[in-house]
């Protein structure tokens, strides 16, 4: 199995780093996008570039392989997790960001198999910020292995949260509930726009933690090995296991952390993907 892990890694590296061209043409934003659930929701023509080449280089690789893609399922295709090696892509996380060239925005590519994370790629081609991850190899920032801090109580801790695409009631009663939590119990608050970034930045110990409700499969896959390979935890903001079709996620840099912050936040429980 390490030995295909390794074929499947090398080979949708060669392919992110090339579609990371597509998204350096556009370094100070894009004027031209669509907007989708709501006008805080974004795709834009590199969205569906990015994800249409992933998707042609890695089915002509592996023909038996699946995809679950952002603007795949945008189109209407379901966003099922079968045992099958299955390519989990955001093209590009962070769109909002990558509109207004704000530049946090990046490639997220997961590989499942068995539905368990194996191969992790996060590319920001902006600021030339690659996170690799394969299962049982360990994490890494452009080559250089990372691992998460040693943060294991609020009160030392950089949380990193998003308010997410939608504005409802709840949301927004929640999200002020969590910030509140978070400014009186952490050290610092910080929402970089990209739920793979923000995984990224708990991976290479420079935030302890970050959670969200409302991301999606694509949003977080890969992020998921990356902070588990750094020596991370992945698990549900509730405490529990995490579930990467629940469409929530607590990480951290320790289980104490997490299952700190999972006792204080006020939870949402959005529709599965
Ligand atoms: C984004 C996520 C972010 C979330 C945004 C949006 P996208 O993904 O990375 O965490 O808060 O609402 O969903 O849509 O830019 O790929």
């Amino acid at each position: 199995m390490a030995d295909e892990i390794d074929e499947y890694f090398d080979f949708a590296l060669d392919l992110v780093k090339s579609a990371g061209n597509l998204i350096k043409e556009y370094v100070n934003g894009i004027k031209d996008f669509k907007v989708k659930s709501c006008d805080i929701d974004l795709v834009t023509e590199v969205d569906q570039k990015v994800e249409a080449a992933l998707i042609e280089g890695l089915s002509k690789k592996f023909p038996s392989h699946k995809f679950i893609g952002e603007e795949s399922v945008a189109d209407g295709a379901k966003a099922g997790l079968t045992d099958e090696p299955t390519w989990i892509i955001d093209p590009v996380d962070g769109t909002l960001n990558f509109v207004h060239g704000y530049p946090n925005s990046c490639i997220s590519l997961g590989l499942t198999i068995n539905k368990e994370s194996v191969v992790g790629i996060i590319y920001n081609p902006i600021l030339d910020q690659l996170f690799t991850a394969k299962k049982g190899k360990g994490a890494f920032c452009n080559g250089r292995q990372i691992h998460v801090s040693q943060v294991k109580e609020m009160s030392k801790a950089i949380v990193s949260f998003e308010a997410g695409t939608s504005r409802d009631e709840e949301r927004q009663v929640a999200c002020l509930n969590n910030f509140k939590f978070l400014i009186t119990k952490s050290q610092g608050v910080r929402t970089l726009g990209s739920a793979a970034l923000n995984m990224a930045m708990v991976a290479l110990g420079g935030s302890d933690a970050y959670f969200e409700f409302g991301i999606h499969a694509w949003d977080i896959a890969a992020g998921d090995i990356l902070v588990r390979e750094a020596g991370g935890v992945c698990i549900d903001p509730s405490g529990g296991e995490f579930d990467i079709l629940s469409r929530r996620v607590l990480c951290a840099s320790s289980i104490e952390l997490a299952q700190e912050l999972a006792k204080g936040l006020h939870q949402l429980y959005p529709e599965r993907d």
